[in-house]
């Protein structure tokens, strides 16, 4: 019997005839046991050239934000000050975001993680060389106190522009398992020399996609070879929290016409949170559905 056919869970059935389709059942259970997974390319299903021009929209959009030149991606080797400035909210920059923030697979683990209502809450860059920045172990899920460790309210979901071989391309590296802490890093937890928490650097090669739960603790290793480290960070974030970008409101009727998958996951206004003036009725029910369902 498979119970994803039988009706009673229509949030948890919808997705987990995702997860078959893209044959994501290992990578659903590197999320419950790891707290992180990475998805191969082929699994993915992008189109021919996604992921170049991916990559290449990222440096564009940054050269001219930043009004910077930022050379051949191989050799190059700007210091952080130069491209971490304008690095957030890439979305309407270029469609290739849009098909980044859509793809179907990624998005089966996104609802895996914050549910069928899940809302796109952030999109940036990360370029980064010799001189780019490194972060200490942390968790993503900001605003959520000790004790909301049993779901996933955010998870990030990224795209590796460029292969990640070996700690010298100055990785991710994640600490498995401390999702289930729900809670952030204290002091003495947070510097990687320092501490006694088992940490793993995330190796994949160009195209691949890492996702976790925002509670996975995390960090980011210096790069210590020529060129670019290029990765597209985005964060996504059950309905309750407060996103980075108010997505409903600023993406445009035409794109959202164009990309129909857009329009749902950037939804449209909330009622009663985000704007009581402008409700979409037929967000309200999704909401509260989440109260008694963590796959609404
Ligand atoms: O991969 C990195 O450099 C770390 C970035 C990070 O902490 C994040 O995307 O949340
Ligand atoms: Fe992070």
């Amino acid at each position: 019997m498979r119970i994803s056919d039988q009706g009673a869970s229509p949030h948890a059935d919808a997705i987990m005839k995702e997860i078959a389709r893209y044959d994501l059942f290992e990578n659903v259970v590197e999320l419950e046991a790891y707290g992180l997974t990475v998805v191969p390319p082929e699994k993915l299903r992008t189109a021919e050239g996604f992921i170049e021009r991916l990559r290449d929209a990222m440096i564009t959009t940054c050269e001219k934000r930043n009004g910077i030149p930022i050379g051949d991606r191989l050799t190059a080797s700007p210091p952080k000050e130069a491209v971490d400035p304008n690095k957030w909210d890439v979305l309407e920059e270029d469609e290739v975001f849009v098909e980044a923030a859509t793809n179907p697979a990624m998005l089966a683990l996104v609802r895996w993680l914050c549910g069928e209502s899940a809302v796109l809450a952030g999109q940036t860059w990360i370029i980064k060389g010799r001189e780019g920045r490194t972060h200490a172990l942390h968790s993503d899920s900001h605003g959520i106190p000790p004790g909301g460790g049993s779901i996933a309210h955010m998870c990030n979901a990224s795209w590796i522009c460029t292969d990640y071989a070996s700690v010298d391309d100055g990785p991710t590296v994640f600490a498995p398992g401390t999702h289930k802490f729900g809670r952030a890093t204290l002091p003495h937890e947070a510097d990687l020399a320092m501490t006694a928490i088992p940490t793993i650097p995330l190796i994949a090669k160009a195209g691949s996609l890492a996702i976790w739960n925002g509670a996975t603790w995390h960090a980011s290793l210096p790069r210590n070879k020529d060129g670019l480290r290029i990765t597209l960070v985005q964060n996504y974030m059950r309905s309750y929290m407060r996103p980075q970008v108010l997505y409903d409101r600023t993406v445009s009727p035409q794109l959202r016409q164009k990309f129909p998958e857009l329009d749902r996951v950037v939804g449209r206004p909330l009622y009663p949170y985000i704007d009581s003036q402008n409700v979409d009725g037929s967000r309200v029910a999704p909401f509260i559905a989440t109260g008694t369902d963590p796959y609404a």
